[in-house]
């Protein structure tokens, strides 16, 4: 059943001074009040205090409840938060009070999947919840915050609505079709749909950089053997997690980190000195190296400041996005292009973050968080597929043309924008979007 009642802790278990557990859907009220001495009706969403029994009369703790009667709450179901001490006992015991009394665990995501569901949310909103949550770097809460307070959904609404527009303007022409220059011209029609395919082009633009705002960029320190990877990945750390030493080939297996470089969110990782080594088990390590370059946002190629490019390294640079590293520079110049580098004097480290960090989120500056942005794969696909249903429909416009095959292709692209803001009822797109979610969200 979509509105049976659900319980779930929705702070995370352990030692805490307060845990939160929520209860939702139709009969919350009569399992909350199974369980909650003195649960009483009035007033909606005012915490009251009150000691929390368990089926058999125990006394599990005493704490806040406050009730949401639907649709006024997170869910847009009858709701009710209660809060308790935290630790190992009472959240759980108040959970297992609650199942008792009628409601069933919930599922990953189920409160926010059912705000969906109830028009609470819609499924762009659903996802920067998570989104939230999940932020290390202080951009990556904003953007998330932005998206859930609708700043993408905003767009994507008047771009529906401009769709919804073209279509209505179309009908006349499908009404009137002897009517030599109709009510409405096609030009004007054809004005509308090149406007929106145009909207679309410049929020298709905006995800590489929001994608990987949202996951942390993938910056890959590699280079020829002992050229000071390590020794550099934990120096942008700031705490020693590889191994470092003067023996070529220590590197054997690549190793990442999550940081930010100046606020912006990063993947770091550290991977296996390039060259042909005899050694089987490195030359394993060398193939990882190779994947992570061919899937790195930007190589940080590292090359000892003393010496010139080889060219492997200048092919590398070529096929790029790189940018070159001249490492130890405390015990030689730097000789010819590169960022000099050093970890024993800390020399360019800073510079080096910044230039990393313009390099990889350059359009995320200039733009700054608060625009709409794609934030995921999910919308990206569904708005190329918008994009490539409004080339069509464009094709089968004006002389010759059919308006029909025009409006199927107007109604495509209006799917596909349905289908991201999750205002169709697809089980399938909103099993994908929970999945990854926790129990209590
Ligand atoms: N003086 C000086 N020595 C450095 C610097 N960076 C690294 N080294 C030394 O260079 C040697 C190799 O450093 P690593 O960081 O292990 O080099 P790597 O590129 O990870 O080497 P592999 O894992 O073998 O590919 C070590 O002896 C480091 O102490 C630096 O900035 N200055
Ligand atoms: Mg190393």
């Amino acid at each position: 059943m979509l509105s049976d009642p659900i319980a779930a802790l929705a702070t995370p278990p352990g030692r805490s001074a307060l845990a939160v557990v929520r209860v939702s859907g139709a009969g919350a009220f009569e399992v909350a009040a199974a369980v909650v001495e003195g649960f009483r009706a009035a007033p909606p969403r005012v915490a009251t205090l009150a000691t929390f029994r368990s089926a058999d009369g125990e006394p599990i703790d005493r704490g806040l409840y406050t009730r949401f009667p639907a649709p006024h709450s997170y869910t847009g179901e009858d709701l009710v938060e209660l809060s308790c001490h935290g630790g190992l006992f009472a959240p759980a015991r108040l959970l297992a009070a609650l199942h008792a009394a009628g409601a069933r665990p919930a599922a990953r995501g189920e409160f926010t999947r059912r705000a969906v569901l109830n028009g609470k949310l819609d499924l762009v909103q659903a996802e920067a919840v998570g989104d939230l949550i999940d932020a290390v770097a202080p951009v990556q809460a904003r953007a998330a915050l932005y998206q859930l307070e609708g700043g993408l959904s905003r767009r994507l609404a008047e771009l529906r609505d401009s769709l919804i527009e073209a279509q209505a303007l179309l009908s006349y022409e499908i009404d009137f079709p002897d009517e030599d220059d109709g009510p409405v011209p096609p030009e004007r029609i054809a004005l509308t749909i090149a406007g929106v395919r145009d909207r679309i082009a410049r929020l298709v633009a905006t995800a590489p950089s929001a994608e990987r705002l949202r996951e942390g960029a993938l910056l890959v320190l590699a280079g020829r053997p002992n050229a000071g990877k390590s020794s550099l990945f934990n120096a942008l750390l700031g705490a020693d997690r590889a191994l470092v030493t003067e023996v070529p080939g220590t590197t054997r297996d690549a190793i990442e980190a999550h940081t930010d470089f100046l606020g912006w969110p990063v993947r770091l990782a550290d991977t296996a000195g390039l060259w042909d080594s005899p050694d089987r088990i490195e030359r394993l390590g060398i193939e990882v190296s190779q994947r992570y370059l061919s899937a790195a946002d930007l190589v940080l190629l590292c090359v000892e400041a003393g010496r010139e490019l080889g060219p492997d390294e200048a092919a590398i640079v070529a096929e790029g996005p790189a940018l070159v590293v001249r490492t130890k520079a405390d015990l030689a110049r730097p000789a010819g292009e590169g960022l000099g580098v050093s970890v024993v004097t800390g020399e360019g480290l800073g510079e080096l973050r910044e230039a990393a960090a313009a390099r990889v989120f350059a359009d995320r500056m200039s733009l700054g968080d608060l625009e709409p942005a794609l934030t995921r794969e999910r919308h990206r696909t569904a708005l190329l597929g918008a994009q490539s249903a409004l080339a069509d429909s464009l094709s089968h416009l004006g002389p010759g043309g059919d308006p029909v095959l025009t409006a199927h292709h107007l109604h495509q692209a209006t799917a596909a924008l349905d289908e991201l803001l999750g205002a169709v009822d697809v089980e399938e797109v909103l099993d994908r979007v929970f999945a990854g979610f926790c129990v209590g969200k």
